[in-house]
């Protein structure tokens, strides 16, 4: 019988498994937002708290992909490696922590590396699915806001402190910041009590978030914003204005010297429309390996009544996400990618 992608162990035993290690590996989904970089950041930063006297860090973080424009200043001088294709990176690790995804299409670029180490790797996610095979222990809650709300409490039982209030306070703001970019900054419906009170312990730790917003939502490049007004300019509404879909295409990309890493996140502003409940938007990626076009598409769903889980949607073109916010990799050209997604969603609501 395969395994199912359910919690099989505690963050008590993750961080018990973790403690004596002496070299650690910690991953993430390609193309990392904010909270798989503040998740990786703060485990690995944690681990490494452990042995400060060591020659060389105990824990480091391999990227894979397009950075957001934020990553660096967040990242700092912390011991992170970034790869923008698959590779074989070096080294024989003993232990491996993989956060904020468990999903072997996510996890495409390392895949060929970690399925023969998943013995010794552990996940901690707040996704609904994902593969049981990429990690032998895994802590899975759907019910965590961010993979970050995971990682806060993991960090606390590695330092062993009675609150996340007595965290250094470099790695309270990686937590907030996945706390706070995965909510929208507070907004979305993951917007929960532990969420907030978690929240207000990290912000209790000393986090400075004035400036984590400033440097996450107001330090884009003018590239980013010209791709916006692109973006929206090119938006179609269908089915009287339910589905809002926008596209951007690689000449655009090429046009505002803009990387792909600069389109996230532009769905939201879709959603100001008062008759628009879904936002797909469609960014034509590299072609695949023969050749093939491939357009990503990234949807973002409205709470409410009538709300559209587009999870299920993208779980159709075999991606994932969750009920709000979900995306997929769809071989096909953008036009007809378009029109696929249009026919699931009709058929969704
Ligand atoms: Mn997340």
């Amino acid at each position: 019988m395969t395994e199912s992608w359910t919690t099989n162990t505690t963050l008590e035993q993750i961080a018990h498994w973790i403690r004596p290690l002496r070299r650690v590996v910690v991953l993430t989904h390609a193309k990392p937002d904010g909270d798989a970089i503040g998740s990786t950041l703060a485990i690995a930063a944690a681990i490494n708290a452990l042995r400060p006297d060591a020659q060389s860090p105990t824990a480091q973080v391999w990227y894979f992909g397009a950075m957001p424009p934020f990553a660096a200043k967040l990242i700092g001088d912390a011991p992170a490696r970034h790869f923008l294709q698959q590779s074989h990176p070096g080294g024989e690790p003993d232990g491996i922590v993989i956060t904020d995804t468990g999903s072997w299409n996510q996890l495409e670029h390392v895949k060929d590396w970690l399925g023969p180490r998943a013995d010794r790797a552990a996940l901690i996610d707040h996704h609904r699915h994902g593969d049981p095979a990429s990690a032998a222990r895994r802590f899975i809650d759907p019910g965590s806001a961010a993979a970050c709300q995971i990682a806060a409490e993991l960090a606390r039982l590695l330092l062993k402190l009675p609150s996340v209030t007595g965290l250094p306070v470099g790695i309270a703001r990686l937590c907030y910041l996945g706390l706070a970019t995965d909510t929208g900054w507070f907004r979305h419906s993951n917007t929960t009590p532990s969420a907030l009170r978690l929240a207000a312990d990290l912000l209790d730790a000393g986090v400075d978030a004035p400036e984590l917003y400033r440097i996450v939502e107001q330090s884009d490049r003018e590239a980013r914003v010209r791709l916006m007004a692109r973006a929206l300019a090119g938006m179609q509404l269908h089915d009287r204005g339910r589905f809002a879909f926008m596209s951007l295409t690689r000449a655009d990309f090429a046009e505002f010297h803009a990387e792909q890493g600069d389109a996230g996140g532009f769905a939201d502003h879709a959603q100001a429309i008062e008759s628009v409940s879904v936002v797909a938007m469609f960014t034509e990626s590299d072609p695949d390996s023969s050749g093939a076009p491939v357009t990503k598409v990234s949807l973002r769903s409205k709470d409410g009544e009538g709300g559209v889980d587009v999870n299920a949607v993208a779980r159709r073109f075999d991606g994932g996400g969750h009920i709000r916010a979900a995306g997929a990799r769809i071989a096909a050209p953008i036009d007809q990618a378009r029109q696929m997604v249009l026919d699931v969603l009709r058929e969704a609501v």
